[in-house]
C-alpha cells in the first residue's frame, strides 16, 4: 500500500502508532495500491498520487510491525500517462461487489470505482481445487499463516479519497476466484483488532472465469 504522510510525520511515528495498534494514523492518507500477492505473482496497478513524502508498505500478517516501510518521495509532473481502456469495471459498495462487464480468461484491465460510502478494497483469490469462498473467509479472518485454500493475485487497497479511481491489469487462468473486502468496520485511528471487516458483512463474492 502506498500511503501519503501529512508534513508534519515522519516515517518513524507513523511506524510508532502502527506498532500501537493503529491502523490509520491521523492525518496520513491511504492511497491505494496492489493488493495482496502469493509468492510469484505480479499486478499493474495505476494509482493516481500526490506530491510528497509517501511510504510503501504491507499489512500482510503483522508485516506492518515487523518490516520497515520503504519511503517514496513523490514529485510533481505533468504526466501524459493514460490509463488502459478497461475490460470490466468494478464498483465497491457497501458491503458488496457489482461488475460491469465478465472477466474473461488472459489479460483484463479492471477499472475500479468505489462509489461508498466508506473505503473499500479488492483483493483476488483464485480457490484451490475443492475450496470454497468460506474457506478463503475463515482463513483470512482466523488463519492467515495456515495452509491456503487459494492464491492471492493481487488486487487494489483503500484510499482515503474515495473519489480515487484505480485501474488494474493482470493475466488471469480459467478458474473459480474470490473478491474478498478485509477492510474493518471502524476506520478512525484509535487501535483496533479488527473485530469486524467488511468481509464479514458479505463483502466477499465469487465468480468464475471461463475456459
Ligand atoms: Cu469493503
Amino acid at each position: 500500500m502506498l500511503v501519503k504522510l501529512p508534513q508534519s510525520m515522519t516515517v518513524a511515528e507513523y511506524v510508532s502508532a502502527v506498532r500501537s495498534g493503529s491502523l490509520f494514523p491521523a492525518g496520513a492518507l491511504d492511497y491505494s495500491g496492489a493488493g495482496l500477492m502469493s509468492p510469484g505473482e505480479s499486478v499493474e496497478v495505476w494509482v493516481k498520487l500526490d506530491p510528497g513524502q509517501c511510504i510503501l508498505i504491507c499489512w500482510n500478517n503483522g508485516h506492518a510491525r515487523s518490516t520497515p516501510p520503504r519511503p517514496v518521495t513523490v514529485e510533481y509532473r505533468i504526466s501524459e500517462d493514460v490509463p488502459p481502456k478497461e475490460d470490466v469495471t468494478v464498483k465497491l459498495i457497501d458491503f458488496r461487489y457489482e461488475l460491469l462487464g465478465r472477466l474473461r480468461k488472459g489479460p483484463q484491465v479492471i477499472r475500479i470505482q468505489n462509489v461508498g460510502p466508506t473505503m473499500h478494497e479488492m483483493d483476488i483469490f483464485r480457490l484451490h481445487e475443492g475450496k470454497t469462498l468460506e474457506d478463503v473467509r475463515r482463513w483470512r479472518k482466523h488463519d492467515a499463516g495456515g495452509s491456503a485454500p487459494a492464491d492471492a493475485m493481487g488486487g487494489v487497497l483503500d484510499s482515503h479519497d474515495l473519489k480515487r479511481v484505480i485501474w488494474m491489469r493482470k493475466n488471469f487462468a480459467a478458474g473459480r476466484y474470490v473478491l474478498h473486502c478485509e477492510m474493518p468496520l471502524v476506520t478512525n485511528s484509535q487501535p483496533t483488532n479488527m473485530e469486524i471487516t467488511h468481509a464479514d458483512l458479505g463483502m466477499v463474492r465469487e465468480i468464475a472465469i471461463e475456459e
